[in-house]
């Protein structure tokens, strides 16, 4: 059985987990998943506790949800293809420990200006603030992630890991909130960005993401439907 991702739209972090399956290149399959509307029940709500993507329906059986366990699975697959180092080695370490800060600090502080973003227009001032803290904070992640690009072309070694896809699904969200002009304000970091931009996995999950066709260079075997999927997951 192949596996089986939810991913989330607009613009979710699981743009990330897409990119990643399409670089390992084995048989995957796709779900998607309205991030403002209600949330569907099944094997979504049994792969994702808190109903957020992304979420995998692993190929040996189960689930996994959280964007670092999925990508840290995905890694483990795609070893002889670089997309991830050999646990125990320092090259782990340091992938490890990029997941982490693009978790805990760049999603968590481009986070807000999403919060914002749901909070509505009615309030105005809840909606400021968050998105100063938003500005505030993330600056300091883009300037770090830019100082760590200089003489470095990738973000962990020296080729492309689940990090620079995950990186990809995220830096985007400066932008997206009207947050940052990266291009203007942090130059090598945009260039970073453009060149995975370029990369024909990032171009598939965009028009995954935007419903255009997608040319899947990967493993990418079509969308998947909620009830058959319902029989992977044990009650
Ligand atoms: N800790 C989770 C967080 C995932 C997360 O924040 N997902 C967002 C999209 S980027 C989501 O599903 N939002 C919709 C919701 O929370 O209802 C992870 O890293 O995978």
């Amino acid at each position: 059985m192949e596996p089986v991702l939810f991913y989330g739209v607009p613009h979710g972090c699981s743009f990330g987990s897409i990119v990643a399956l399409e670089w390992l290149g084995q048989p995957y399959r796709l779900h998607r998943i309205d991030m403002l509307a209600d949330k569907p029940g099944g094997a979504f709500a049994k792969a994702s506790p808190f109903g957020q993507t992304p979420a995998l329906l692993v190929g040996g059986g189960g689930a996994l949800s959280e964007s670092l366990a999925i990508l840290h699975h995905i890694a483990a697959r795609g070893l002889d293809k670089g997309l991830g180092f050999a646990q125990g080695t320092k090259e782990f370490d340091q992938l490890n420990w990029m997941l982490s800060y693009l978790h805990t600090s760049f999603h968590s502080n481009l986070g807000l200006g999403w919060n914002a973003f749901k909070l509505g227009k009615n309030d105005k001032a809840g909606r400021e603030l968050l998105r100063t803290m938003a500005r505030e904070k993330a600056a300091k992640d883009y300037a770090y992630l830019q100082s760590l690009l200089d003489g470095s072309e990738w973000l962990v070694g020296d080729h492309k890991t689940v990090a620079d896809a995950y990186f990809i699904g995220i830096a985007r969200w400066g932008e997206d909130l009207g947050l940052f002009d990266l291009a203007k304000e942090f130059p090598r970091l945009h260039q970073h960005m453009a060149k995975l931009e370029a990369d024909p996995a990032v171009i598939f999950a965009h028009a995954i993401e935007d419903e255009k066709p997608a040319t899947s260079t990967g493993g990418f075997r079509g969308h998947a439907a909620l009830r058959e999927l319902d029989t992977r997951l044990a009650a």
